[in-house]
This record gives C-alpha cells, structure tokens and sequence, in this order.
C-alpha cells in the first residue's frame, strides 16, 4: 500500500535525473528552410549558373546526395560502424614520413599532423570554413575508402546536450557514445585562450578517459598549446612524439552558456549575421577580447581537456569530428539561406587574426591537405553539392 503511493515519486525522480536532450527545433526548422532553397536553386539551374562563373562544376545529383545526420538520430549499430571505422584509421599505419613528423605513428595520426601544421593559417582567417569542410570530408572519405565505413560524417547538434552534456549519448561513456569525461584529476583553470576566454572553471574531469569506445587510446603527437592546468600536461617539441592518454574537462560551464540553441538560432536568425560572410564566421568564432566563445571555441571547451583543449590538437580527440560537423552545418544552413548569392562570399586574411599582416583571402586561393589530401582552389569547397562534394545535412 504505501510502496504503491511512493512508487510514482520514485518513477519521477529517476526521469528528473535521466538526460533529456534539448529542443534544437529552432535551428532544425531553419535548417529545413535551407535545404528547401537548395534544392530550388539546384532544380532551376541558378546555382550551376553561379558556380560556373567561376569556372566551378555542379553536377551532384540531389536524389542520390548522401545525408549527413545528427549523431544521437543514428541506431546503435550505425554508431558502432563509425566508431569502429574511427578506430581503423587509428590503427593503420601513418602515411607521413617519420622524418617530418615524429610523433605520427597511425594514419589518424596524419590528419592530426596537417592540422597543427596549418592552425595558424586556417583559423580566424579566410579560409576556415573551407578548409574546415575540406578536413572533415577528407576523414570522412578515408574512413569509407580505406576502412570500409559505409555511413557519412555524424554532427553533434550542440543545443541538445547544452545543460548536460556528461550525460549526453555523445559522452555518457557507453560503448556507443564518442567516449566519456575523463576520471577526476586534480586541475586548475582551463586557460583556452588568451584574454577574455581564460578560467574555464575546473570540472568534474581532467584526467584520462577510461569509459566508452576510445578508452586507452594514445594519442602520439606532442601537445602543442595544451590549455589543461594539470601539473603533467606540457607542450613537446613540434610535431614530436609524445604517447599520452586522451583527457577530458568536459564542461557544463561552457556549454550551458556559449552552446545553446538558442544561441544557434541567434547566429543563424538575427539579422547582425546577415549582413555578410565575416559578421557570420567571427560571430560563429568567438570574440576572444570580450569572453564572449561563440559556438566553435565552446564546442572545443565543452570537450577540452588534452589534446581536445589544445588549438592545434585538437582533432586528436574524436570528438573533433562530430564537433566540426556541425560547425560546417551551421555555415551550410548560413550559406542556403541565399544558395546564389552567397555562394562565393568570403572574408578575412590567410594568417590567424592577420597576425603576421597578410593577403585577404580570395575563392581563388588553394587549401593543400598534404598527406590527407591534395590543393583545390577555395571556389571548389564552397557548395556541398559542387566541386568534389555531393552531401547535404538533414
Ligand atoms: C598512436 O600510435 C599507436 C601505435 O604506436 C596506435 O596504436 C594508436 O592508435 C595511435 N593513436 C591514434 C590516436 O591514432
Ligand atoms: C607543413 O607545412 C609546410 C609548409 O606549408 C609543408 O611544406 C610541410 O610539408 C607540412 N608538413 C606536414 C606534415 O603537413
Ligand atoms: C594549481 O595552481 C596552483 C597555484 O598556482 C599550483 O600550486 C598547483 O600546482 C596547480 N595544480 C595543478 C594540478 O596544476
Ligand atoms: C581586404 O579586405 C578589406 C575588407 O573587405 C578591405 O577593406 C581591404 O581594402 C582589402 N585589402 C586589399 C589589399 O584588397
Ligand atoms: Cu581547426
């Protein structure tokens, strides 16, 4: 009689405590929108028309394009085959001479490598979203060229898991999220950049990671601006080798406040960011002088940790992947919003807040994977349905 009386509390309490994913209807909705424009500009001709100005093909065929999906849509077994062709790739051997990159021991290792070569001409510069897309679509290839991965890219849609992403099926541990926290080492502030964004709180984590699918992993390349305060966490020499698990900080504190979805719609919706591509990238990116993250440096900080928190390391957590799908979502919602007319948009300098002073970047310019892959001119990377790309994203 009185267990039957408590037993709904019990019931309730649980489901209090259980994760529920947020509603990122607001973006979903705009992402459709988009997807609605793209298809029209594809079905009347103007955007091949548009590409082809510059002398950039449109033949991908939008009732054969592969999908790109949210990563907690996919069924267990689709995780798995992701995250094992991941695995692959982290077991098969570099292709980068070990004479110009010690520490790349697998081919993972190789992409890992070109990034931390680049970071400072790829990132708040004119060329991050396409290089950016450029990356991620090369991991995605190798993963179905050479391990035999039949999916596509999942992404992360931040403003599901913003208030509780320890909890999330990205993170919860499980054999089919992209890996848990890290276990509690003592640590300090997470330095992520300097100025405005330094003192992320310390977390619930900082050390290893020991549960789910990535548990024992090494990563092998050295840290190059390691951002964990740990006493342990130091940077090695230039893409040196230096074996060290994967750590976690995962950060409720940054994504409660800088990962929303509200924050998504904010970006993609108020008409501050319509005004042309640089409003929208530096806003995607953050304005480090005011503390202010934005959505790409708070899903690297809501991961953070080593080599997840380093600027340069960062694909060294695979976490990167999902992370930087939806980076490049968010800029395909922007860019189909006016399929035409933004289809060349471009903005900012070839060096990192054109720090050395340098060129503005031009559609013109070439993005050289290396090892990953080979230079193809920006023009090239700015549709998902031209140039190499047949992709969209539901
Ligand atoms: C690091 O190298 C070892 C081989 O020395 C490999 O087993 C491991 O998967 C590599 N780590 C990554 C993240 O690729
Ligand atoms: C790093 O970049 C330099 C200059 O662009 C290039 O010559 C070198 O091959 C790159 N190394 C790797 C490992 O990508
Ligand atoms: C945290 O900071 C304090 C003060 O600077 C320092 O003494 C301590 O070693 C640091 N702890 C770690 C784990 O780095
Ligand atoms: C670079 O772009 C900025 C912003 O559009 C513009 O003001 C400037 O004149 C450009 N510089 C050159 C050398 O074209
Ligand atoms: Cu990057």
């Amino acid at each position: 009689m009185q267990l039957s009386i408590w037993a709904p509390l019990i019931t309730l309490t649980s489901a209090a405590c259980a994760y529920v994913p947020e509603s990122t209807l607001a973006t979903d909705t705009l992402a459709i929108a988009s997807l609605a424009k793209l298809t029209a500009s594809v079905a009347d001709g103007s955007l091949k028309n548009q590409l082809k100005t510059k002398g950039v093909s449109q033949t991908c065929d939008l009732r054969n394009v592969a999908v790109r999906r949210e990563y907690s849509t996919l069924s267990n077994n689709e995780k798995l085959a992701y995250t094992n062709a991941v695995k692959c790739l982290m077991s098969k051997p570099a292709k980068t001479p070990s004479d110009q990159v010690p520490g790349a021991k697998s081919r993972y290792d190789d992409f890992v490598a070109t990034h931390i070569n680049q970071t400072l001409i790829i990132h708040a510069t004119g060329n991050f979203l396409s290089w950016h897309r450029y990356f991620s679509w090369a991991f995605e290839q190798t993963l179905r060229d050479e391990c035999g991965y039949k999916g596509y890219l999942p992404y992360w849609n931040w403003g599901k898991s913003a208030k509780d992403p320890i909890n999330s099926p990205y993170f919860d541990g499980s054999i089919y999220s992209q890996g848990g926290n890290g276990v509690f080492a003592q640590h300090n502030c997470t330095n992520a950049m300097p100025s405005g964004l330094n003192c992320i709180p310390p977390g619930q984590g900082g050390g290893c990671v020991k549960t789910g699918p990535y548990a024992g992993i090494t990563a092998n390349i050295s840290a190059t601006a390691p951002s964990l305060a740990a006493a342990d966490v130091t940077a090695g020499s230039f893409l040196g080798y230096q074996p060290r698990c994967i750590r976690r900080d995962i950060s409720p504190w940054v994504s409660s406040q800088w990962s929303t979805d509200k924050e998504s719609f904010n970006l993609l919706a108020n008409p501050l960011y319509q005004t042309g591509i640089k409003a929208f990238q530096d806003h995607l990116q953050g304005d480090f002088d005011i503390g202010y993250f934005g959505l790409h440096s708070a899903g690297h900080y809501t991961i953070g940790g080593d080599p997840g928190g380093d600027f340069f390391n960062s694909p060294n957590d695979p976490m990167f992947w999902l992370h930087h799908g939806q980076i490049d979502r968010t800029w395909w919602i922007w860019q189909n919003q006016k399929p035409v007319e933004r289809a060349f948009a471009i903005a900012g300098t070839n060096t990192v807040f054109n720090t050395p002073p340098s060129a503005n970047t031009t559609v013109e310019d070439t993005i050289d994977l290396g090892i990953v892959r080979g230079p193809l001119a920006i023009k090239h990377h700015v549709s998902t349905v031209a140039g190499p790309y047949c992709y969209i994203y539901v």
